[in-house]
This record gives C-alpha cells, sequence and structure tokens, in this order.
C-alpha cells in the first residue's frame, strides 16, 4: 500500500492520530511518500520542519528515509570543500533557497553565495554558469535512482512502516518551479508550447497511451493486469436472518442496550458471526459491545495474556482471531477503519459486516473522515450512542443535537432512529443484510438512546397493524404508534379535530403522554414513531424531483400516505435540532410546528432539559393546540 502526500499535509492532525494509534503499528507493507518541496498554498514553508516530523514518524515505530540530493550534488559533496558545499546548503533558509530557482547565471551565483564560507564558494569556483543552476537544484526527489533505491529499502523492511521524504522542487521544470506563488499559476500558451516541443510532444499526441510496444508501455500494461481483479460477486451466500430478539423485554430497554444485545445475538448465528468486525475509540464497553466481545474476542496480530481472565462481566481476550478492533479515543481513527473495513471485500475480496460505535456527539471528530469513507464507496453501520440530551446528567459537554440533519444530509448514508427494540432489531438486520447483498450506498447511521423505553406501546402497535405491515413500514421509515381513534372510538364519532405528532427515538414517551392527555380535551392526537426520517424525507424527495424534471405532477409517496392518512397539522417531537423534522409539514401540505433541541449546553436530570426545550407531554399539548390554531 503505497500513498503519496504533500508535506504541508503533514500539518493536518488526522495524519499523527492515524500513526499514533497501535492499530497501525507494524504495518510493513505501508509506504508513504512525502512530496517534500517545503511550499504549501500560500508560501515557502518556514523553517523546515522535517526533523520534527521525522521524530515524530520514528517514536511511532516508522522507518524514515530521507531522499534529499541527487546524485549531481552527491558526487560534488565528495569532491574538495564538498562538505562545506553540503553545510551551506543544509544551512541555507528555506526562502532564500526556494528564491534560486528563478534565477540564472551571476544573479544565481550570487544570490547562492550571498554570506557564504570560502569553502563552499571555492566549491562550486569551477562550475559554469550554465551547469550551476541545474546543480543547486539537483534534489533526490527528482532523481529517479535515488528515489529507486529508497523504494528497495522501504520493500525490504517488513516489521514496520516506511516513510520516503523526497526533497523535490514544486513546479519542477515549469517556468514557476518554487515561486512562492506557484501554487495555481497558470502557464501561457507560449510557455506550454515551449514545454511541448522540450518533452517531444505535440498536439496530436500529447494525450496518447504510451505505445505499448515499449518497455514502458509493456511494463504499464503489465501491472494493470496484476493490479485488476473481479468485481465482488453480487452478493454473500449469507443470509442475513430478518431479527434476532424473539419478543420484546416485558422491563423498559433503551436502544443503546438493545443495540448490544442484537449484536451480541448475531454473534451466535454461525453463518453471520465470521463476517462481523466491531471497532470503537475507546467506548466499546460503554456503547454496550461487551457482550460481543466477550463471544468474540479482541484482534491482536499476537496472543496476549488476559490478566483479568475471571472477570464475569468482561473477557478481553487478545488474540489473531479477535473480531473487535479496539481504537484509542479517535473518532477520525475509528471512520478511517470503518471506511477500510467496509471496502475490504472491493479491495482485497474479503466481504466483512463492520460495526463502528462512537458516542454521537463525537460523529462530528470523525465526520471528515466519515465522508470520505461514504464517498468512496465503503459500506458500515455507525451506532451512535448516547444521542441528544438524554445523558444531561453527566454534563452538557456530551450533547448532540446537529447529529440528526448530518445523518440525513450524508449521501450513501441512511440515517435511522428507531425507539423501541423490535423495531430495531428488523431495522440493524435490514442494513445487514444490504450490505451483505453488496448493495450500494448501504452504510447505516443508528442515532441510539440510553434512556429505557416501556415496550408495551410497540408490541400494541404490531397486534393493531400485524407482523408484517409493522415490518414493511418500520423499514421504510414510520408507521403509526398510536391511533387515536382506535384508542378511543368516542372521538371519531364527535369529529373531534385531528393532530399528528410525529415523534422520534426517546421522546416517544412524552409523545404518548401528550396523547392520552389531548384525547381527555376532546382532540384526536395520532402519534407516528419515525423509524427513519431519511428514508421518509428521501421518499418525499424523489417523487418531488421526479415531478421538477418531468414538469408534471408530483408522485406522494405510499408511506406518508399510509402513516399521515388525514390532512391534519402535525407537531414534530426530536431529542436534536427541530429542524431536521420540520419538513414533514411542508410533506403533508399542513401547518407544524417543530419542536427540538435548539440550544447547546445544559445539564441537569432529562425532566428537567424536556422542560427547558418544551418537550414534556404539556408542551406537546400546548404546541397541537397551536398547530390547530395555525390550520
Ligand atoms: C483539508 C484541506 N485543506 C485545505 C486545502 C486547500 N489546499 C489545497 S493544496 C494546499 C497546499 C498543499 O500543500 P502541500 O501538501 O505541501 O502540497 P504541494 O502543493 O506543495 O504539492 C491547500 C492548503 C485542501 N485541499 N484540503
Ligand atoms: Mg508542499
Amino acid at each position: 500500500f503505497i500513498a503519496f502526500m504533500g508535506d504541508a499535509e503533514l500539518d493536518e492532525g488526522n495524519i499523527w492520530e492515524a500513526i499514533a494509534d497501535q492499530a497501525t503499528q507494524g504495518l510493513g507493507n505501508v509506504t508513504w511518500v512525502v512530496d517534500f518541496n517545503r511550499q504549501s498554498l500560500d508560501r515557502v514553508v518556514p523553517g523546515v520542519k522535517v526533523h520534527q516530523w521525522q521524530v515524530q514518524f520514528l517514536a511511532a515505530g516508522w522507518q524514515v528515509i530521507e531522499v534529499k540530493y541527487g546524485r549531481k550534488l552527491q558526487a560534488k559533496f565528495k569532491e574538495e570543500h564538498g562538505e562545506d558545499l553540503r553545510a551551506w546548503i543544509d544551512a541555507m533558509p528555506n526562502e532564500q533557497y526556494q528564491s534560486l530557482f528563478a534565477l540564472k547565471g551571476e544573479e544565481l551565483r550570487q544570490r547562492f553565495l550571498e554570506g557564504a564560507p570560502e569553502g563552499a564558494k571555492a566549491a562550486v569556483a569551477g562550475v559554469s554558469d550554465e551547469d550551476l543552476a541545474p546543480l543547486v537544484k539537483d534534489l533526490g526527489g527528482h532523481d529517479l535512482a535515488s528515489m529507486l533505491e529508497a523504494y528497495r529499502q522501504a520493500d525490504a523492511t517488513t516489521d514496520r512502516p516506511t516513510v520516503i521524504f523526497a526533497y523535490t522542487v514544486k513546479g519542477w521544470g515549469l517556468p514557476s518551479a518554487g515561486n512562492p506563488r506557484n501554487h495555481s499559476a497558470l502557464m501561457s500558451t507560449e510557455q506550454v508550447n515551449e514545454m511541448r516541443a522540450r518533452t517531444q510532444l505535440t498536439m496530436a499526441t500529447e494525450w496518447d497511451r504510451i505505445p505499448e510496444d515499449t518497455a514502458a508501455g509493456r511494463w504499464c500494461n503489465a501491472r494493470a493486469q496484476h493490479l485488476e481483479r473481479p468485481r465482488p460477486d453480487g452478493h454473500l451466500s449469507i443470509a442475513v436472518p430478518e431479527r434476532v430478539e424473539t419478543r420484546s423485554p416485558s422491563k423498559p430497554i433503551s436502544t443503546q442496550e438493545g443495540f448490544g444485545r442484537i449484536v451480541t445475538s448475531l454473534s451466535r448465528d454461525e453463518a453471520v458471526a465470521k463476517y462481523l468486525v466491531t471497532t470503537a475509540p475507546d467506548v466499546a464497553t460503554s456503547t454496550n459491545l461487551a457482550g460481543f466481545i466477550n463471544r468474540a474476542g479482541v484482534y491482536s496480530p499476537d496472543e496476549i495474556r488476559d490478566w483479568n481472565e475471571d472477570d464475569p462481566m468482561l473477557k478481553w481476550s487478545q488474540h489473531p482471531q479477535g473480531q473487535h478492533i479496539e481504537l484509542g479515543i479517535s473518532e477520525m481513527n475509528l471512520f478511517l477503519l470503518l471506511g477500510q473495513l467496509g471496502l475490504s471485500w472491493d479491495l482485497s475480496n474479503q466481504p466483512l459486516l463492520p460495526i463502528g460505535t462512537v458516542y454521537d456527539p463525537f460523529v462530528c471528530r470523525g465526520l471528515d473522515a466519515f465522508i470520505y469513507g461514504t464517498y468512496s464507496g465503503s459500506r458500515f453501520i455507525i451506532a451512535g450512542t448516547p444521542a441528544g440530551v438524554t445523558l444531561a446528567p453527566e454534563g452538557g459537554a456530551h450533547q448532540s443535537t446537529i447529529t440528526a440533519s448530518i445523518g440525513m444530509e450524508l449521501p450513501g448514508v441512511t440515517f435511522i432512529e428507531p425507539g423501541y427494540l423490535g423495531a430495531l432489531d428488523w431495522l440493524l438486520c435490514d442494513s445487514l443484510q444490504r450490505i451483505a447483498s453488496g448493495e450500494t450506498d448501504s452504510s447505516a447511521y443508528f442515532r441510539l438512546s440510553t434512556r429505557p423505553l416501556d415496550q408495551a406501546p410497540f408490541e400494541a402497535a404490531r397486534t393493531r397493524l400485524g407482523e408484517k405491515v409493522l415490518r414493511r413500514q418500520v423499514l421504510a421509515g414510520g408507521y403509526r404508534l398510536h391511533d387515536a381513534f382506535a384508542a378511543r372510538p368516542d372521538l371519531r364519532e364527535s369529529n373531534a379535530p385531528v393532530v399528528h405528532l410525529a415523534a422520534s427515538g426517546a421522546v416517544i414517551p412524552e409523545a404518548l403522554a401528550a396523547a392520552a392527555e389531548l384525547a381527555d380535551e376532546g382532540v384526536a392526537a395520532h402519534v407516528v414513531d419515525v423509524t427513519s426520517l431519511d428514508r421518509l424525507y428521501a421518499a418525499w424527495r424523489s417523487g418531488l424531483a421526479a415531478g421538477v424534471r418531468s414538469a408534471s405532477v408530483p408522485a406522494y409517496p405510499l408511506i406518508l400516505r399510509e402513516i399521515f392518512p388525514e390532512k391534519a397539522p402535525v407537531v414534530t417531537i426530536h431529542d436534536a435540532a427541530s429542524h431536521a423534522m420540520a419538513w414533514i409539514g411542508s410533506a403533508l401540505g399542513v401547518p407544524a410546528v417543530p419542536l427540538g433541541v435548539d440550544k447547546f449546553g445544559q445539564s441537569g436530570s432529562v425532566s428537567e432539559l424536556y422542560e427547558l426545550f418544551d418537550l414534556t407531554s404539556g408542551s406537546i399539548v400546548n404546541a397541537a393546540l397551536a398547530a390547530l390554531a395555525l390550520e
């Protein structure tokens, strides 16, 4: 695995997070080449940082190779006064060295030797004006023989990764070479023509492939054949079950705890288990992965003795067959790893079902790698938990409010936020099945909570709707959890005003309580459990988009018709920023009052915070009356 990178890119912290993690140590088949031109976008990088960087790589256990000077300079260094010349160039400030590239002849000699010791002056005294410029610019990164030697050394080292610092000139061979403003410099037509002539190309041939009957052409072909691999054959020959939990527990349970149970149960399914890989940035146990880890072990290239093997709660048994990869506290590394695990099928013919966990607020810390992973077509499951303000007693910093929008807006990722174990079970198994089927864009982001919910309302909905309809609707993004008319037929008979309460995740109990209070006030309030805002939105959007493209009446999705059959105002309730659900009013063409968490950082009990953000049943009742008044 070879990666090329710019030197200024080494300022990005995620590079150092990655190389510092134990999980990346000992990777003998990894080589990084740093294009060490000491220029970034804005400037010549002051005070070369190479020493600091090299020490950092060494400390992380890497082999560091420096390819600084080309063969011309190396030969010169061996001549009389050569060492003085080397010392002079080594000590020269970066900016001064780079400024030489624009100069020629006597001007170059003067600038190069400004303040130089006698030895360095003597070393180049016999070099003609014509030869001086190529000599001064002779850096190792442009010298093929020096680079090949470095690659050989990298290949020969198989117990650790290698980084090669290849000294180069930015814009090598162009008129703007080394110019501090060359990052976005364009060449004039004349300059392009001159370069064409110099490289023996014409406008007719400049995009030609390398002729196949040359040594270079044959080599390119051989490499292409070597790298080509058959496309994965469509789907895994495993069937992920529709669900793994047989019935809802009688005690209240949170989605986070339910998630842990489901993943553990999946590890008992022989067909599925061997493909499962979990990972977490030091939050595996606090996100309920312990049950899985106890069964599947922790990955380590070598077997490591477990000194706490008698602990009945957690067996941290580390060995080469372990299926959990533990990371340090770096959400960036979590998503980098998930991104790669989710491509292992495409890149290494190894299908996997990768599942990561992260504290939901810290999704934002790994967002860059999350986006890149999905951009490159990776498929994985991420559980963000706990989410929202339900961890409020622990303090304001562990709250996530904007993540629902992030999940909805990320292409290639389906955002899912169930409230009940039965729904989570179907949705998680279905998401794994989609990955196992090789479906594109099949990553899923589950936003989960630590708030235990009584499961009885879900079982009531199962009885009312039937298993088949309920599962279909849960997977499609929502179902009617509470039917006001089924519960209170008198409301239908009295032609009571109707309102929809659409809620997602942890706040569903407040919506149900509000519906009961509203019934007592003569208002029929139906409660919809929105299991995937993303799927509902996508269904609505795709109908609209088709209408826009064909200038015809947009199709209206079946799922919205099914779960909001009456045209009535809606209140949306979410332990997340209120805007994420606010579009539902537009979709239904009705007045809407969105409730949610639009401030950040308050600490308190859950009920205190729900009070503060108008998420209590009383506030929902008032919001419903306001929505009816807007009608
Ligand atoms: C994450 C990120 N931040 C900023 C930029 C804008 N940018 C593009 S190139 C560049 C400078 C890169 O310098 P270096 O890595 O040394 O590469 P060089 O151009 O010298 O080869 C910057 C800041 C970017 N592309 N990506
Ligand atoms: Mg650079």
